[in-house]
């Protein structure tokens, strides 16, 4: 069973995909050279051994999910090479798995392998582990990037985990970054206004099913049951002694603490997703009182960047693309053949969307929508539609589709105070309110005289056929 990050770690070897480095220095090199990495199209998960300063066993692993393989692995699903082929298939499990949330509560263990070193009080020390500094000008070394931060709603009950970039501010302390509104703020505030602390529970090591479901919108607290309907079976969970939180049972790293309502840290800059570093801000602070982590811990690390150097942002992107056809067909436009939150932008700033036209405005419709709906109304900038002939994941075969069938004066609307967020790197800085301006593209055959649009050059199969059965030696 796919089950904690060793076993996805052995089966992504079995596929000839996991690299071991050996000596690299926990100061920019395992940054760089995961950065480097995430360059070739088909780029291993790296695992760091023998890190400077660091006893050998104390290990990172980076780029876990940055390829349509290692994702399918990681989501228990056919191993394929292909973007539109693992979307497909990601759109059909997706319902499936939704229906079966209610069966697979986390299954509550008394014990596990993260309990089998525990760091308390005076000994507790976040850089006991080769916490990596990932670019130049972050403001500091970021455990948290491959993580989840496990809260609880305190009037519910329910906990929650999510990706929130964490930086250890020191030994004992460590500052999430958290966009108003997510799952964890939501958990903090609740604390907060009642003047209590908010228990926080930072899981930095495990099976990157765990992390990759945490940085993705799921309904609030459903994480784990996502994790378990995906796997077919329970996620075992601890109930830690100190918060009260559930931590994954065969985690291999798991800082727990508190949040005060009083205290906050500066903290950044940190190079995020945009492919720019994000602002020095003032964050919460967690007091680390416990650590708990296997013998010969992995620390998972994700660090974002400029595309495509951007390790954890595939699977979001895939995933975010499945979440909107699936919203876009619910709200009613009919026919809508594949949506793709482009790798070229990390994700939102261009979206495409395929159709088959129906009617006329069908395009303009769709286009509108994509550009405001959950999944993409927070961060975006460019829609682009494009007929059915046009695979949505192939970037070239979209600019084609946009320079021969988009007229610039007839088919570019632009939709102005739609929200965005802080991290907009076109957003000014003093701006008085966080909203862009958006570009909906229609590059469909225009509706009205699509059957007179000139024939477009393509191979018909059954020549293709012929063809290559006659010169198989050409092996083309
Ligand atoms: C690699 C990665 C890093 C992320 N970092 C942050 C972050 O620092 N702050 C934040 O608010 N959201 C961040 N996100 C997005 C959240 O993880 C995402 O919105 C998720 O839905 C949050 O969980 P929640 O819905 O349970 O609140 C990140 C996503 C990814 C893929
Ligand atoms: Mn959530």
């Amino acid at each position: 069973m796919n089950d904690d990050l060793r076993d996805y770690l052995e089966k992504a070897e079995g596929l000839g995909k996991l690299k071991l480095v050996t000596g690299a220095d926990w100061d920019l090199e395992i940054g760089t050279i995961s950065a480097l990495n995430l360059k070739n199209k088909d780029c291993p998960a790296l695992l760091f051994d023998n890190i400077k300063d660091y006893p050998k066993g104390f290990r990172v692993v980076t780029c876990t999910g940055s390829t349509p393989s290692l994702v399918s692995l990681i989501l228990n699903l056919p191993v394929t090479d292909s973007d539109l082929g693992l979307l497909n298939t990601l759109r059909e499990k997706l319902p499936l798995w939704e229906n079966d949330l209610d069966k697979f509560d986390p299954e509550i263990v008394s014990t596990g392998p993260i309990l089998e070193n525990t760091l308390s009080g005076d000994e507790v020390d976040l850089f006991k582990f080769p916490v990596p500094k990932y670019h130049s000008l972050d403001g500091g070394r970021y455990i948290g990037t491959g993580h989840a931060v496990i809260t609880k709603d305190p009037d519910t009950g329910d906990s929650n985990l999510g990706t929130y970039r964490v930086q250890a501010f020191d030994s004992k302390s460590a500052g999430w970054f958290m966009m108003p509104n997510q799952h964890g703020d939501i958990h903090r505030v609740k604390y907060h206004e009642k003047g209590k602390p908010c228990p926080v529970a930072i899981s930095v090591g495990h099976h990157p099913l765990i992390f990759r479901l945490g940085s993705v919108e799921l309904p609030a607290g459903k994480e784990y049951h996502y994790a378990g309907a995906i796997r077919g079976e329970p996620v075992k969970v601890i109930m830690e002694e100190v918060t009260g939180l559930p931590i994954p049972a065969d985690a291999e790293i798991v800082a727990v603490g508190w949040c005060h309502p009083d205290k906050r840290h500066e903290e950044g800059p940190f190079g995020e997703w945009t492919g720019y570093y994000g602002r020095k801000t003032e964050t919460p602070l967690i007091e680390i009182e416990r650590v708990y982590f296997r013998n010969d811990p992995i620390l998972l690390g994700a660090s974002p960047g400029k595309p495509p150097m951007c390790d954890g942002i595939y699977f979001r992107s895939l995933f975010r693309s499945a979440k909107l056809q699936d919203e876009l067909m619910k709200s009613g436009i009919p026919d809508v053949k594949g949506v793709w939150l482009t790798k070229e932008t990390n994700g939102p700033y261009l979206i495409v969307v395929s159709i088959k036209q129906r009617f006329a405005g069908h395009a303009k419709q769709a286009a509108l929508l994509t550009s405001q709906l959950r999944t993409s109304g927070r961060q975006g900038r460019f829609v682009v539609v494009v007929d059915d002939d046009i695979d949505p994941t192939d970037i070239a075969d979209v600019l084609w589709a946009m320079g021969t069938r988009a007229d610039p004066e007839e088919d570019i609307d632009i939709i102005r105070g739609a929200p965005s967020t802080q991290l907009d790197p076109r957003v000014p800085r003093d701006a008085k309110a966080l909203v862009n301006s958006r570009a909906i593209i229609d590059a469909c055959r225009p509706f009205e005289w699509k059957e007179d649009f000139p024939i477009s050059v393509d191979l018909e199969d059954e020549i293709v056929e012929k063809v290559r059965a006659k010169w198989k030696d050409l092996d083309i």
